[in-house]
């Protein structure tokens, strides 16, 4: 059996698509193994299991109502003005690059596959490879397979086959397993010691961002000391900040929708038939479905925490278990949402605001210079790289660092996401002006990459993989006294 049918197979596709790139089984799958593993009594792992999954199912009520809630109405800019530009979000990066892919779609299964497995394998050899972290986040590594395999495929034509995907899946397993490992001391510095590290798509930000942002600022002028007016200090609570910024922010962006643009929004007409959403009926007014919708931001984000929260507690608990007994030091890669719990909660309104204003300038470069790609803000990318570069900035930098950094970032999420474009976009008429994937690192990294490979071809991807595999190796020298310990006994030193 070939692994391109191995690929296709239904238990593999049933496997995947059930399983694997749905977060609430995927990682109570394994926080299930862990307990079972750890010999656990058998109603403490169901329990365990169980609140892992709805902790999960919670979590995406809020990641996803903000997704569909707000995404539409960022891109909305675009249909309204005419613009045809690409917009810099995962899910428009995904249809774009899947259908550049044509048929070679199938592929990004195999690179999905391979690249959890070699994540596996190093994880499981971290004493040699010196790998800790395991990344979970099913719909990323999904995401990300796809945009790695068009990127590989775009370089390297000739590997564009089931051998390309395996080496695919090697380099982006590498990225996900080298590059969340990175983040395991920006994320302990963050949480104290709270045993999670980031599986996301600004993970190389992210440690860039801890590095940085005491340069950038001053830790002890930062969000939650900010002295402010006693008038003020309603906005030290964060669901007053994220309701009133949100409430200007969306307010004037659809404001300058207009009024028939959102109804026809919510309430578009699909094969001739009309399918309202339900949240602009007839008999409400505009004013009122504006604070209505601004305000639900507040809502989503609210539901995701405390999701996030329910869910992280049970898969640190298990993977800390699986470290003091068989692989020590491992820790869970997990959605960036989990660091927003932890140090200021206005932070991730703050990074939000902040990323946005960076774009905008951005963009406004691009009409400027008339640029022949044009980019429309994507809200995944804009809210939640900024939203959590602006916590861990704060953290380090105070306020001065979450501002500054989220500005920059929001800048090269455009001009990033523009030159990938451009570069792997052969042309303004290529499926890519749709979108692009438009994460941070995926706007640097990966370009990057994307570039280095079209050079050197094959030598150059492997080169990549070595050279990344080199990265946790000098992080282990720097540091070897701590690296493997547990959370607790690295607070001793
Ligand atoms: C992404 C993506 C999402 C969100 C979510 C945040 O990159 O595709 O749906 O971020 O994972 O919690």
């Amino acid at each position: 059996m070939d692994i391109n049918s191995i690929a296709n197979s239904g238990l593999f596709k049933t496997f995947s698509d059930n399983i694997l790139v749905r977060p609430e089984f995927f990682i109570s799958l394994i926080v299930l193994i862990c307990y079972l593993f750890l010999r656990r009594p058998l109603h403490e792992t169901f329990a365990g299991t169980m609140k892992c999954i709805i902790g999960i199912m919670i979590w995406n009520i809020g990641a996803g109502g903000l997704v569909t809630t707000f995404r539409p109405i960022l891109a909305g800019l675009n249909d309204r003005f005419h613009m045809s530009a690409a917009v810099i979000d995962p899910y428009f990066g995904l249809a774009a690059a899947n259908k550049s892919l044509g048929s070679l779609a199938s592929m990004v299964m195999i690179a999905l596959m391979f690249a959890f497995l070699w994540n596996l394998v190093l994880v499981a050899f971290g004493k040699i490879t010196k790998i800790r972290t395991l990344f979970l986040t099913g719909h990323i590594m999904l995401q990300q397979a796809t945009t790695a395999t068009f990127i590989v495929f775009f370089a390297l034509p000739a590997y564009a086959n089931a051998t390309g995907a395996i080496i695919v899946g090697i380099l982006v397993g590498t990225y996900q397993a080298v590059f969340s490992n990175l983040t395991v001391e920006a994320c302990n510095n963050l949480t104290d010691n709270a045993g999670f590290a980031i599986g996301h798509q600004q993970m190389g930000a992210v440690w860039l961002t801890d590095k940085i942002a005491g340069k950038l600022g001053n830790k002890d002028k930062n969000l939650d000391n900010i002295k402010l007016p006693k008038s003020l200090s309603i906005f030290n609570d964060n669901v007053v900040t994220a309701g009133t910024l949100m409430l200007v922010f969306f307010g004037i962006i659809m404001f300058i929708l207009g009024e028939p643009y959102m109804r026809g929004l919510e309430n578009p007409i699909i094969n001739g038939v009309l399918v309202p959403s339900g949240n602009f009926p007839k008999t409400l007014s505009f004013p009122a479905y504006i604070i209505n919708r601004s305000l639900t931001f507040s809502v989503y984000l609210f539901i995701l925490m405390s999701g996030v929260r329910m869910f992280v507690a049970e898969l640190t608990t298990a993977f800390q278990g699986i470290s003091d007994k068989f692989i020590p030091g491992l820790t869970p890669a997990v959605d960036c949402a989990a660091t927003y719990g932890y140090g200021a909660k206005n932070a991730v309104v703050y990074g939000f605001i902040f990323g946005a204003l960076g774009q905008f300038i951005a963009i406004a470069g691009l009409l400027v210079f008339h640029s022949p790609i044009m980019i429309i803000t994507g809200f995944v990318p804009v809210f939640f790289d900024n939203a959590t570069l602006a916590v861990f900035a704060n953290k380090r930098g105070g306020v001065r660092a979450a501002t500054i950094i989220p500005i920059c970032c929001g800048i090269l999420q455009v001009l990033g996401g523009a030159f990938a474009i451009w570069f792997f976009g052969a042309g303004v008429q290529s499926p890519l002006t749709g979108g692009w994937h438009g994460s941070i690192d995926w706007d640097t990294i990966w370009p990057a990459f994307g570039v280095f490979a079209n050079i050197f071809k094959i030598f150059g991807v492997f080169a990549l993989i070595v050279a990344m595999l080199a990265i946790p190796q000098i992080q282990y020298r720097k540091n070897k006294a701590t690296y493997f310990a547990k959370p607790e006994e690295d607070l001793d030193n």
